[in-house]
């Protein structure tokens, strides 16, 4: 029985190891939500790293963990704390992640990194190798193994392919700077099929395999050797009926308050007209943290009628906090945010609220529920599951939405207040107008985006982008048999 591998950085899995017990726990992320099915089924398998570095492991415990994430279908590729350095915080983070999201002079091109990317992608292609058939299907997920695709194509020729992006593929202009672009396109042409998020990053990609490759590319598909590989997006969506369902659960009474929930309640009925303004992301220079700060500094300086009436909660979720740029811009963020409340609070009053913190699932829902206004700015995004979250939990389709126009997400959700996030009177003004938006139009938008996320969801999402990798597959066929 044919069977499908899928292949990402991080296996879906939690793992600690306390007092010498060994605990596995299932991370209910996004991207393992839309996998369900296809992890589910009878054959499927997932293939990625635990989370604990060959160093940490001796050969006992090294055996325990295969075995209990053999348990979950999961398959651990090692990697050391060399690889973690050279491969995660080196190549992937401080050369492909800055250069696809445009910042160029965040951008390192060290030949020891790339190094390290090619033999740590090796290492994936090794465990995949070791278990993958002819007739088998793999999905592998991510910039972190952009050469996978070849480095199994090259060995398995006759199992199917398919590769997604979840981060933007860049215009050609920028993508042309990387001094290994030639590997780069050829390895990701492994695939049979290649996914990203937009129409948009999907050209940018087409446009650099022509201009860098000179292949043949004939609407989205790509003449490669005696292949064809197809390319298409698929803007990827949430798992609706687990928020949209947590924020039902939320609003029954007999449901049991949590203390941050109780602070936010307490906060809103010092006086009734004041609003919440949420921001949620990771702290990376790509959200336009430090920008959405300022801004908000304008507004209030722009409408002083708001002071005391709207406060800013702004969850920062800790990230690669090993990366230089990722410390410098907690401490730019620290010193802002330090700096707008000491200029700005009053006895009864602080503007903004920073958590730097992950939170617990009860608690974004308590803040996705409770904010009047979502604000959420990328400078660069990929796609952004935030601000499809907010919207899944506005149960009473109040509430109101403004989006980055250089977020992927923004392509379907045009009924949000789109701004450009290099504008401080964008942001004055969208503010201004979800702050007074009548609650019949908050209806109206709010509606639509329901109505679209509710339809796309993940698995959808998941589904589709399977259905297209096994037409990819017959389309094979009729090549090699003309
Ligand atoms: C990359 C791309 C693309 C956040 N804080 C907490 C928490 N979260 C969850 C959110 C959401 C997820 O993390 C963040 O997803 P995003 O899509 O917003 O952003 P990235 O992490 O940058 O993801 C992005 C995505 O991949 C998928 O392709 O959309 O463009 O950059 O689901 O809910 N979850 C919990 N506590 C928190 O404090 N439990």
């Amino acid at each position: 029985m044919n069977k499908t591998i899928i292949v990402s950085n991080r296996l879906p899995l939690q793992i600690s190891i306390e007092q010498d017990q060994l605990n596995v726990t299932p991370s209910v992320g996004g991207l393992a939500t839309g996998m369900k099915s296809v992890h589910a089924d009878g054959n499927g398998l997932w293939v990625g790293w635990t989370g604990i570095t060959d160093e940490e492991l001796d050969a006992d415990l090294k055996k325990e963990v295969d075995a209990k994430v053999k348990d979950v279908k999961c398959k651990a590729v090692g990697l050391t704390q060399d690889d973690i350095d050279q491969f995660y915080l080196g190549f992937s983070n401080r050369t492909l992640w800055p250069l696809f999201h445009y910042f160029l002079e965040y951008t390192e091109f060290e030949d020891s990194q790339w190094e390290a990317y090619k033999r740590v992608n090796q290492k994936f292609a090794e465990v995949v190798l070791d278990t993958i058939e002819d007739g088998d299907t793999v999905w592998i997920h991510d910039y972190q193994l952009l050469l996978l695709p070849q480095l199994i194509k090259d060995v398995k020729p006759e199992v199917t392919i398919g590769f997604f992006l979840h981060i933007p593929f860049p215009s050609y202009e920028i993508f042309r700077t990387f001094p290994w672009r030639e590997e780069l396109l050829t390895g990701m042409l492994g695939a049979d099929l290649i996914g990203f998020h937009t129409y948009d990053y999907e050209r940018h990609f087409l446009s650099s395999v022509k201009r860098i490759l000179r292949l043949d590319v004939n609407f989205n598909e790509i003449t490669y050797h005696d292949r064809i590989v197809k390319v298409d997006s698929f803007p990827m969506g949430i798992d609706y009926n687990k928020f949209h369902d947590a924020a039902l659960e939320h609003d029954n009474p007999n449901t049991e308050i949590s203390e941050l929930q109780k602070r936010i309640d307490t906060h809103l009925n010092e006086d009734g007209d004041k609003k919440l303004i949420l921001s949620i992301d990771r702290l990376d220079y790509t959200k336009g943290i430090p920008n959405r700060i300022r801004a908000f500094e304008y507004f209030l300086n722009k409408h002083p009628e708001y002071k005391e009436k709207v406060r800013l909660v702004m969850l920062a979720v800790p990230s690669r906090s090993g990366v230089p740029q990722y410390q410098l811009l907690k401490k730019e963020t620290d010193e802002l945010v330090g700096r707008i409340n000491g200029e700005f609070s009053t006895v009864s009053w602080t503007p903004i609220w920073y958590f730097y913190r992950s939170l617990p699932f009860e608690n974004l829902i308590d803040l996705y529920t409770s904010s009047d206004i979502a604000l959420i700015t990328p400078v660069r995004d990929g796609m952004n599951l935030v601000a499809k979250e907010y919207v899944a939990t506005r149960t009473k389709q109040d509430g109101v939405l403004i989006l980055s126009e250089m977020a992927g997400a923004a392509k379907e959700m045009n009924e949000a207040l789109l701004i450009n996030p290099n504008s401080f009177e964008d942001f004055a003004s969208a503010l201004k107008k979800a702050l007074t938006m009548p609650l019949e139009e908050q209806n109206n938008r709010m509606k639509i985006l329901q109505k679209r996320l509710k339809r796309y969801d993940v698995e959808k999402w998941a589904d589709e982008f399977f259905k297209t990798l096994e037409a990819t597959n017959k389309l094979q066929d009729v090549v090699v048999s003309k």
